[in-house]
């Protein structure tokens, strides 16, 4: 007998890998554990009977030859078919889109790509075969909710190009945004409204992280969307929130706005798992306690290395800089010989203000250009860290809507960033 099975917590990535596994090996069991996220809950409510899908204890483990798991490469993962784990007569297959787990397979199709179900799709357009609309649609919600409506920084092409075969397989995206985006209760809201009240800020480098912990009486279904916009409103670059499930265990949910901090590997070490930009792990209270789970969290964080690009790589240095009672005129001309937009004055040491071309395109009267530079600059001048990384540099320009960031080190002006810069970074471009 081939079992087909998926991670406990089972979200639409892993219910819709499991059914299009069934299809590929029509000999398979889908078998989908016990714990499954809400909207999934509510699709199996009404669609299980179209599916040949089991619970995990239904399944005779002596009969398996075969076990095919889907969407995790973790054991600890698995719901009761773990136990397969050291049968020599049972064969394991992976089909995943996560990496580094223990799961240690015969076979593997494990490919960093935004949902599982697109590897798997891969398959199907291989064998030229064609689904029914119920089918697509199941597949192409797996495919939205990993990839955010192919808006996450984890998708690829090929997530999209298997969008347009779902899609041409008739995929129903009336029902696929019914089960992707269920409206807020009442019981959300307050949620929402809790968690705005009681959060902790914690700050690493430039990077805000907000803890918070949960004590609810029911877990609403939409939990892991409103953590989702819970970060987004309060704009911190990750989350961490805690929710006391009892007195021996709590389910930590994290999410991330921002490479640096990969909530999934982070919460791999509680035994969790996920994406850089969302994760979970249910801890139990007897390996860590809550105030330890916190620390844990920052020690992570703060010892992860930092990788990439920093403002330093992309400064312009040395900066032009003139001194306050410099002429208009003059400063106009050392835009032009430099081919520069913005000049800075004072000293590397005393930074007084900023001037940009823009400022000198409003000037009416010939008398302006013989003002001394301080007369017109801005006098409050935001500025950034070297350190930091390229993406924070482009956030500020947006927010305050400036094109020039003096980059400061030990209150010394060691170089700029302008947009151009930013944009040469972002797109590939080389410098001109
Ligand atoms: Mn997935």
């Amino acid at each position: 007998m081939e079992v087909v099975t998926t991670h406990k917590n089972c979200d639409f990535d892993a219910l819709a890998s499991v059914i299009a596994a069934t299809l590929l090996y029509p000999n398979a069991v889908g078998v989908i554990p016990k714990a499954v996220n809400p909207n999934v809950a509510k699709f199996l409510s009404t669609h299980k009977t179209a599916f040949n899908l089991v619970v995990p204890k239904e399944v005779v483990l002596a009969d398996v030859t075969r076990l095919i798991v889907v969407d995790t490469d973790q054991w600890r993962r698995i719901e009761r078919l773990d136990r397969l784990r050291e049968r020599e007569d049972v064969e394991i297959w992976l089909w995943d889109h996560h990496h580094g787990g223990d799961i240690d397979a015969d076979w593997r199709c494990q490919e960093e790509v935004g949902a599982t179900v697109t590897l798997l799709v891969r398959e199907m357009k291989a064998r030229g075969m064609s689904l029914n609309a119920l089918a697509s649609t199941v597949l192409l919600i797996g495919l939205y909710e990993d990839t955010g409506n192919l808006s996450f920084p984890s998708t690829t092409a090929e997530d999209a190009a298997a969008a347009a075969f779902l899609l041409d397989n008739q995929a129903d995206l009336h029902v696929a945004s019914f089960f992707l985006t269920p409206p807020y209760e009442e019981i959300e809201k307050d949620i929402l409204f809790t968690m705005m009240q009681n959060s902790e800020t914690y700050q690493h480098l430039h990077y805000k992280i907000v803890f918070n912990t949960l004590n609810l009486r029911q877990k609403p279904p939409m939990l892991a969307s409103i953590v989702s916009m819970y970060r987004k409103i309060i704009s911190a670059d990750a989350v961490f929130i805690t929710v006391i499930n009892d007195k021996k265990s709590c389910t930590v949910i994290g999410r991330s706005g921002v490479e640096v901090i990969d909530v999934g590997a982070i919460l791999q070490v509680f035994g969790g798992g996920g994406h850089p930009a969302a994760g979970s792990a249910t801890i139990k209270f007897a390996e860590y306690e809550q105030d330890e789970i916190r620390t844990k969290i920052i020690e992570q964080i703060t010892t992860a290395k930092i990788s990439g690009a920093t403002v330093a790589d992309l400064m312009s240095f040395p900066v032009t800089m003139v001194a306050g009672d410099t002429p208009m005129d003059a400063v106009r001309d050392i835009m032009q010989e430099q081919n520069i937009r913005g000049v800075l004055v004072g000293t590397p040491k005393n930074l007084e203000g900023i001037i940009v071309l823009w400022d000198l395109k409003k000037f009416t009267q010939e008398k302006q250009w013989r003002s001394p530079v301080k007369a017109f600059m801005a006098r409050t001048v935001a500025t950034i860290a070297p350190d930091v990384q390229p993406a924070r540099a482009a956030q500020l320009m947006v927010e305050k809507n400036i094109g020039h960031l003096p980059v400061v080190h030990h209150s010394t002006v060691i170089g700029i960033v302008t947009r151009t810069d930013i944009l040469n970074y972002f797109y590939g471009l080389l410098p001109e």
